[in-house]
């Protein structure tokens, strides 16, 4: 292949990130919509002035007769208005109407009356490395406390509020929305709306330390009777371990340091909130914020040695299991559905 042609296929290879899980261009609500919509203006704009300022350039560079020592005085020939118009006025107005451009598309959309739909409102704490989910729409018994997946449902609005239990973070699900800032000590607001089913991909996007790129975010929008059965099964205590191995893990469980930093809610007196709720475990994708499969062989390096998988997370290795006890316990906890 000649050599032109290898480089300019390398340039273009970084489009192939266009289409990833996690593109912005990859919409799927009215949000990210006029996002990625100004994003292909902007772009546009861009290219189309930066082409024109080249083409000048290189016309300017082979016009140019005689030597450079005989150039023509700068304001020969009309060459102020190239300064006025070209320098000036141009650019003023390109960027007028881009910065137009983006007040409109980057105001939220109208805060509509949605009548009396239910429609969820969400706290999410950002933790060093994970996400904290609070259900906080409605009276204090229809509340609950999850962990780095949200759901909810298509079609209708859903507020989120964002605060930071110690850093600040970033949420930001590009397929839904914009970026927003979790601050320590503010809360701000964002509404979303998904309008089409499926799992996007989210992530924090402000360095927050060394597992950083472990904070991952999982946002499940589902049909609205799907997510009221989500609801309701996450409202519930978890289900009390049957099965002599599972009651095993919970002893496990119970005598281990895990309830000083989780939560499993019918359990006694397991309430910390250092780490994830753990009530309804089984029921999400993954674990680690994201970033290891929700399995058996996972689980099981995971409640050992997260410091493997997870190096410089908050969660200590606990291996000091044997390998009945590291079975049971897993037993245990994927029994939390
Ligand atoms: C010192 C506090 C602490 C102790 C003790 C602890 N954990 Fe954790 N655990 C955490 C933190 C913090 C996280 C979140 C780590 C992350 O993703 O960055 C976590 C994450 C987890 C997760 C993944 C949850 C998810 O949704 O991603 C599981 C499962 C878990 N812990 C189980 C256990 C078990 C079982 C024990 C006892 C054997 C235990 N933990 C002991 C703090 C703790
Ligand atoms: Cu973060």
């Amino acid at each position: 292949m000649p050599r032109r042609l290898i480089i300019l296929l390398a340039a273009l290879l970084p489009l192939a990130a266009c289409h990833g899980p996690q593109s912005m261009f990859n919409t799927a609500g009215p949000a990210a919509q006029k996002l990625s919509s100004l994003a292909i203006f902007i772009l546009t704009i861009f290219c189309v002035s930066a082409g024109i300022t080249i083409f000048l350039l290189l016309w300017g560079v082979f016009r140019q007769r005689g030597s450079l020592e005989e150039h023509a005085p700068w304001n020969a020939g009309g060459g102020q208005n190239w300064v006025l118009y070209g320098g000036l006025v141009a650019p003023g107005l390109i960027l007028f109407v881009v910065f137009i451009f983006s007040l409109v598309k980057t105001t939220d959309f109208p805060l509509r009356d949605h009548g009396k739909a239910m429609h969820p409102t969400i706290l999410v704490i950002g933790h060093q490395w994970w996400w904290e989910v609070r259900y906080i729409g409605g009276p204090p018994d229809r509340q609950f406390t999850t962990a780095n997946e949200i759901h909810i449902p298509v079609g209708l609005p859903v507020d989120i509020q964002v605060q930071s239990s110690d850093v600040i973070h970033a949420f930001w699900v590009p397929a839904l929305h914009g970026k927003i800032q979790m601050i320590p000590g503010l809360t701000n607001y964002i509404r979303i709306v998904a309008s089409r089913p499926g799992n996007y991909q989210g992530e924090c996007t402000v360095y927050c330390g060394v597992q950083h790129a472990h904070m991952r975010l999982l946002v499940v929008a589902q049909p609205q009777t799907s997510y009221r059965d989500w609801r309701r099964a996450q409202l519930k205590d978890a289900s009390l371990p049957a099965g002599s191995a599972a009651q095993q893990g919970e002893q496990v469980f119970m005598r281990a340091a895990c309830p000083l930093c989780h939560t499993v809610r019918g359990l006694g007196d397991v309430n910390g909130t250092v780490g994830p709720d753990l009530t309804h475990l089984a029921s999400r994708q993954y674990i680690g914020a994201n970033s290891f499969p929700n399995d058996k062989a996972d689980l099981e390096s995971w409640v050992s040695q997260a410091q493997t998988l997870k190096p410089g997370c908050e969660m200590p290795d606990l291996n000091a299991f044997s390998g009945s006890e590291l079975r049971d316990l897993t037993t245990f906890l994927r029994e939390l559905k």
